[in-house]
C-alpha cells in the first residue's frame, strides 16, 4: 500500500465565516476534516497555514485582489478552533514571500521535504479554498509526482465567479487527480 498523507489546507479563522476573507460555509468542513485526520490510512497529517507579512502583495492596500488576511501572528491566521490539533503531525506555513501569491503550500520547500522523508507517495488534499490554495497545492503535488486525491466533502470554495470551484475540480481531474466526495468517486 502506498504511504499516504492528508494535507489540510488553510483551515484558518480568516477563511471561515466571521473572518477577513471568509469562504462561504467554510466552517462546515470541520467535522469531516477531523474524521479524515483520524483515518488509519494516513501515515502523516499536515495542516498548512496562509501566513502573510502585513504588507503582502495579495492585499488590496498593496494593489492585490484580497482584503488583508492571515497576517502572521494574528488571531485570523490561527488554525480554526474546531480542528483537532491532536491529529495534526506538522504545521507548514506558506505565503511569507511578499512578492508571490503563495497559493500552493509547496512554495514552502519544507512540505515536499517532509513528505519525501516519510516516504509518502499519495496525498489527499482538503481544506480551503477549493479554487485557490487547494487547487494550486494539489496541482503542485501532481507535478512533483505524487498521486493526488481531493475529497470534496472536506473542501469549500470562494467562487468569486460562480462555478470557479467546479472548474477548479475539472482542471484537477484533467491533470490526473482523483476527485471523491466522502470516499465515493465523483465521475
Ligand atoms: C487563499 C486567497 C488568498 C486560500 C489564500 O487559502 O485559498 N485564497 N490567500
Ligand atoms: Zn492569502
Amino acid at each position: 500500500m502506498a504511504r499516504e498523507a492528508l494535507v489540510i489546507v488553510d483551515f484558518q479563522n480568516d477563511f471561515t465565516p466571521g473572518g477577513a476573507l471568509a469562504v462561504p460555509r467554510g466552517d462546515e468542513i470541520a467535522d469531516r476534516l477531523n474524521e479524515l485526520a483520524g483515518e488509519s490510512r494516513f501515515d502523516l497529517v499536515v495542516a498548512t497555514r496562509d501566513w502573510h507579512p502585513s504588507d503582502h502583495s495579495s492585499f488590496r492596500e498593496q494593489g492585490g485582489p484580497w482584503p488583508r488576511h492571515c497576517v502572521q501572528g494574528t488571531p485570523g491566521a490561527e488554525l480554526h478552533p474546531r480542528l483537532d490539533r491532536s491529529r495534526i503531525d506538522a504545521v507548514i506555513d506558506k505565503g511569507q514571500d511578499p512578492a508571490t501569491e503563495g497559493y500552493s503550500a509547496f512554495e514552502n520547500p519544507e512540505l515536499e521535504q517532509l513528505l519525501r522523508e516519510r516516504g509518502i507517495e499519495r496525498v489527499t488534499v482538503v481544506g480551503l479554498a477549493t479554487d485557490y490554495c487547494v487547487k494550486n497545492t494539489a496541482l503542485d503535488a501532481l507535478r512533483r509526482g505524487f498521486e493526488v486525491e481531493v475529497d470534496t466533502s472536506a473542501t469549500r470554495g470562494v467562487d468569486v465567479q460562480p462555478g470557479d470551484s467546479e472548474r477548479a475540480l475539472e482542471e484537477l481531474r484533467r491533470a490526473g487527480a482523483k476527485i471523491v466526495a466522502g470516499g465515493a468517486r465523483v465521475p
